[in-house]
C-alpha cells in the first residue's frame, strides 16, 4: 500500500506538544483526580438537595458556564486549514524577506476564510465578501496577509469602518436580518457614500457567492511595499489565484443551499482536504516602482481602487497548498489572531489610510476577544521562532520568564535580551520622506468613485452582467424605503445607464435624473454642497482578469456528481461513467429512494450515499442517471427526482442520462430542451466531463429562468 504523504510542517509539529489525546485514558478532574461518576451530583439522600460541597459538579458547571468567548466583531463565521507556502523563484530584486528569496523553504501557513457580516453560526452562502487571511510562520517571525476575496474595499478611511459595519449588520432595534446586506440601513449608507460603489458592485457579482472557498481568489487589497537589501522600495499588491479557477453558484442556489446545508463551504473545504484533494493558490504580485507612484489615473493609496492587470500584469511567484484540517475548531480556527501589523523584514506598509487604521484595530480587538495581551502565546498564534523581550505578566501568562531583570538597558542580565543589528536581520521601518500639514481630510486624488465600478461592469460577460442586475434588483427589492431605492438607482445610473434601467424596471421605479440629498458624505460637514463625485473616466475599456468568464476551466477534481439510481440500475452504464469521472478526481454520490444499499442489474450491492429525502440538487455540480427499467420506474415514482433534475437544469448544470434514464428526463422541463449543449443522452463520458469542467452552461440562462423550480 502506498505510504500516506506526511502533512506535517514545523508549525503542526509545534502544535503537537499541546495536543491531548483521550484514547485509553481515564477521566480526571482538572487537578488529575480520577472520576468514577460524571452523571450524578452529590446530594443529601437520593431525592435530597444538592450539596455545595460538590466540587466535581462545580468544576464541570463552572467551566461550561465560561466556555464561550466573544465572536469576532466582523468575519465571525470562518473555516481554516493548515498548509505550506513554496516560492518558485527568488524575488530578491524587490524584497529581502526570507520567504521571498529562499526557494528551498516550505513555510508553514494557517489560512482562515470567512464571511463578514453574519454571526458565527450563520449560513455559508450569504451574499457577502469573503475574508482570506493567511498566517505565514516564517523563520524571521510571523507574517499575516489578512485579505479578502475582492481586490478593493468599501471605504477609503478607517474612520468610517464602524459606520459601514453598523449599516450592514442586523438593524439594532430588532436584530434583523442575519447575514444579509439586503436591508434599508445598508443601502441608506451605500447610497450616500459613493466610495462604497466599487466594492459594492463586486458584492453584487457572482464573487459574493463562491461555489467553494477553494475556488475564489484572494487579495491583500492595500498597496504594500517590498523592500530589498539595498533598502529600495517597490509598491506591491498581493494576489492569490486558485488553481481550480474562480467559480460561483447562482443566487437561487445560494438561498437553497443555506437551507439544505448551512455548512456547505466549511464541509467542502474539510472534505477536500480529508480526501487528499489539497486546495492550492498561486501567489502573485503586481509591482510598481516608486517612481511610478503617480503615473496612474487613480491613487495607489486608495483601497477602493485596483490596479488593472492590463496595466500591471501579475507575476506569479509561489504556491500555497492546504493539506491538513485543524485538530480542534476552537483551539485553532477560533483562537487564531490575525494582525495586518505582523510583518517581516522585506515587507512594509504604505500610508493607505484604511491600512493605517487596521494596524490599530486588530490588536485592540484581540484584547477583548481573546481576553489578554498574552494571546500570542496561544498555540496557534505562537511563532515558530523563539521570542524574548521584557513584556511581562498579564492574564493567562503561560511562559516562565527567567532572571532578575525585565527592562532594557540592563547590566544585571548581561544586557539580555540584547538588540539585533541590522546585519542580523533586525526590522527597520522604511524611511519614507514626510513633509506635510496635519489635516483631518481626504486627498482629492481619492475622489473618483465611478470609473472603476464602470470598468468592472464593462469587463463582465453577458451572463455575469445579468447576475449583477438580478442581485441589485433582489437587494433593493428587500428595502422598504422608496427614497433609498431611488438614491441607489441614481448611483447605479452613474455606473451604467442600461444596468440602472434594468434594475428600475424590476423595482417598478424610474431612474431619477437628479437627487436632492448629498451623495458623497466622505467629507466634513462644512464641505456639504460640493460633494458630488466627478464624472467617470474611461482609461481602460476592459480588464479580462475581472471576469470569471476568463478563469480556468480545465478540471473536474472534487466536483460533486449525483447519480440518481434505485434497485435494478444498469451496472454497465454506471461503471463506465463512474470510472471516467473518478479518474478525473470527481466525487460520485449515489442518491437512492432510501438509505442503506441498492442492488444493480448484476446483483451487486452498492452503498447509498444519501436517501433522496436527505439531500438536494443544489449540493451537486452535475447529475448522471444510468439506465435500467426497474430503477427508472422507481425514480419516476418519487416526485423529488424530477425536482432534482429541474433544479439542476435551472442552475445551468451538466446532466447526462443513459438508456431508460431518458424516460425520467422526459418527465421534466428538460424534455423540450434535449439539444442543450450540456445535456447528454447516451453520449460519451468525455463530453459530460468537458461540460462539468466548464462549470455551467450559461447559454441556457434565458430558458433556465422559465423553470418553475
Ligand atoms: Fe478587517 N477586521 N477591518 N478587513 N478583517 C477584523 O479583527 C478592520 C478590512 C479582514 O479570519 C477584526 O480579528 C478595520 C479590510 C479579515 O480572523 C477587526 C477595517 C480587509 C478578517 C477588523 C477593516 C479586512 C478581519 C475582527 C477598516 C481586507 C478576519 C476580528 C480599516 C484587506 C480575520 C479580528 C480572521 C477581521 C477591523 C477592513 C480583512 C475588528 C478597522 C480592508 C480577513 O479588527
Amino acid at each position: 500500500m502506498a505510504k500516506k504523504k506526511s502533512t506535517a510542517t514545523q508549525k503542526t509539529d509545534d502544535l503537537k506538544q499541546f495536543e491531548k489525546d483521550p484514547t485509553n485514558q481515564v477521566m480526571t478532574t482538572n487537578q488529575g483526580l480520577k472520576i468514577n461518576d460524571t452523571n450524578n451530583s452529590l446530594k443529601s439522600g437520593e431525592r435530597g438537595s444538592t450539596l455545595l460541597e460538590d466540587f466535581l459538579l462545580r468544576e464541570k458547571i463552572t467551566h461550561f458556564d465560561h466556555e464561550r468567548i466573544p465572536e469576532r466583531i466582523v468575519h465571525a463565521r470562518g473555516s481554516a486549514a493548515h498548509g505550506y507556502f513554496e516560492l518558485y523563484d527568488s524575488i530578491e530584486k524587490y524584497s529581502k524577506a526570507g520567504i521571498f528569496t529562499d526557494t528551498k523553504r516550505k513555510t508553514p501557513v494557517f489560512a482562515r476564510f470567512s464571511t463578514v457580516a453574519g454571526s458565527k453560526g450563520s449560513p455559508d452562502l450569504a451574499r457577502d465578501v469573503r475574508g482570506f487571511a493567511v498566517k505565514f510562520y516564517t523563520q524571521e517571525g510571523t507574517w499575516d496577509l489578512v485579505g479578502n476575496n475582492m481586490p478593493i474595499f468599501f471605504i477609503q478611511d478607517a474612520m468610517k469602518f464602524p459606520d459601514l459595519i453598523h449599516s450592514v449588520k442586523p438593524e439594532p432595534n430588532n436584530e434583523i436580518p442575519q447575514a444579509a446586506s439586503a436591508h434599508d440601513t445598508f443601502y441608506d449608507f451605500v447610497s450616500r457614500s459613493t466610495e462604497t460603489l466599487h466594492n459594492h458592485i463586486w458584492a453584487m457579482s457572482d464573487r459574493a457567492i463562491p461555489r467553494s472557498l477553494r475556488m475564489m481568489e484572494g487579495f491583500g487589497i492595500h498597496t504594500f511595499r517590498l523592500i530589498n537589501d539595498k533598502n529600495e522600495s517597490h509598491f506591491v499588491k498581493f494576489h492569490w489565484k486558485p488553481t481550480l479557477g474562480v467559480h460561483s453558484v447562482t443566487w437561487d442556489e445560494a438561498v437553497k443551499i443555506n437551507g439544505a446545508d448551512a455548512d456547505f463551504h466549511r464541509r467542502d473545504l474539510w472534505e477536500a482536504i480529508e480526501a487528499g484533494q489539497y486546495p492550492e493558490w498561486e501567489l502573485g504580485i503586481q509591482v510598481v516602482p516608486e517612481k511610478d507612484e503617480h503615473k496612474f489615473e487613480f491613487d495607489l493609496l486608495d483601497p477602493t481602487k485596483l490596479i488593472p492587470e492590463e496595466l500591471v500584469p501579475v507575476e506569479i511567484i509561489g504556491k500555497m497548498t492546504l493539506n491538513r484540517n485543524p485538530e480542534n475548531f476552537f483551539a485553532e480556527t477560533e483562537q487564531v489572531a490575525f494582525l495586518p501589523g505582523h510583518i517581516v523584514p522585506g515587507i512594509d506598509f504604505t500610508n493607505d489610510p484604511l491600512l493605517q487604521g487596521r494596524l490599530f484595530s486588530y490588536r485592540d480587538t484581540q484584547l477583548s476577544r481573546l481576553g489578554s495581551p498574552n494571546f500570542h502565546q496561544i498555540p496557534i498564534n505562537r511563532p515558530i521562532v523563539e521570542t524574548h523581550n521584557n513584556q511581562r505578566d498579564g492574564h493567562m501568562q503561560m511562559e516562565i520568564p527567567k532572571g532578575q531583570t525585565a527592562y532594557f538597558p540592563n547590566s544585571l542580565s548581561g544586557g539580555c535580551p540584547h538588540l539585533a543589528k541590522m546585519s542580523e536581520g533586525a526590522f527597520h521601518s522604511y524611511e519614507e520622506r514626510i513633509d506635510a500639514r496635519k489635516v483631518r481630510g481626504r486627498s482629492e486624488s481619492f475622489n473618483d468613485h465611478y470609473s472603476q465600478p464602470a470598468l468592472f461592469y464593462r469587463s463582465l460577460a453577458a451572463w455575469e452582467k445579468q447576475h449583477v442586475a438580478d442581485a441589485y434588483t433582489f437587494e433593493l427589492g428587500k428595502c422598504t424605503q422608496k427614497p433609498i431605492k431611488e438614491r441607489m438607482l441614481y448611483q447605479i445610473n452613474q455606473i451604467d445607464g442600461d444596468l440602472a434601467k434594468q434594475v428600475a424596471k424590476g423595482l417598478g421605479l424610474q431612474v431619477p435624473k437628479k437627487i436632492e440629498q448629498p451623495v458623497n458624505q466622505a467629507i466634513g460637514a462644512d464641505d456639504d454642497g460640493k460633494n458630488q463625485p466627478p464624472k467617470k473616466k474611461n482609461y481602460l475599456e476592459k480588464d479580462d482578469a475581472l471576469s470569471q468568464d476568463h478563469t480556468i476551466f480545465n478540471s473536474i477534481a472534487t466536483r460533486q456528481i449525483a447519480v440518481l439510481a434505485a434497485d435494478g440500475f444498469s451496472m454497465s452504464d454506471f461503471e463506465k461513467m463512474q470510472k471516467a469521472l473518478e479518474n478525473k478526481g470527481a466525487m460520485i454520490k449515489i442518491i437512492a429512494p432510501h438509505g442503506g444499499t441498492i442492488t444493480c442489474d448484476q446483483d451487486m450491492e452498492h452503498e447509498v450515499d444519501a436517501a433522496i429525502v436527505t439531500t438536494e440538487s443544489v449540493l451537486f455540480d452535475a447529475i448522471y442517471v444510468p439506465g435500467g427499467k426497474k430503477s427508472i420506474d422507481a425514480l419516476l415514482d418519487e416526485p423529488k427526482y424530477k425536482k432534482f433534475l429541474n433544479e439542476a437544469f435551472k442552475h445551468c448544470k451538466a446532466i447526462a442520462v443513459d438508456h431508460e434514464g431518458e424516460d425520467l428526463l422526459d418527465e421534466t422541463f428538460i424534455a423540450n430542451h434535449k439539444d442543450d449543449k450540456a445535456i447528454f443522452i447516451n453520449d460519451k463520458p468525455k463530453a459530460f466531463i468537458d461540460a462539468i469542467a466548464k462549470h455551467r452552461n450559461w447559454d441556457r440562462m434565458e430558458v433556465a429562468a422559465k423553470v418553475p423550480a
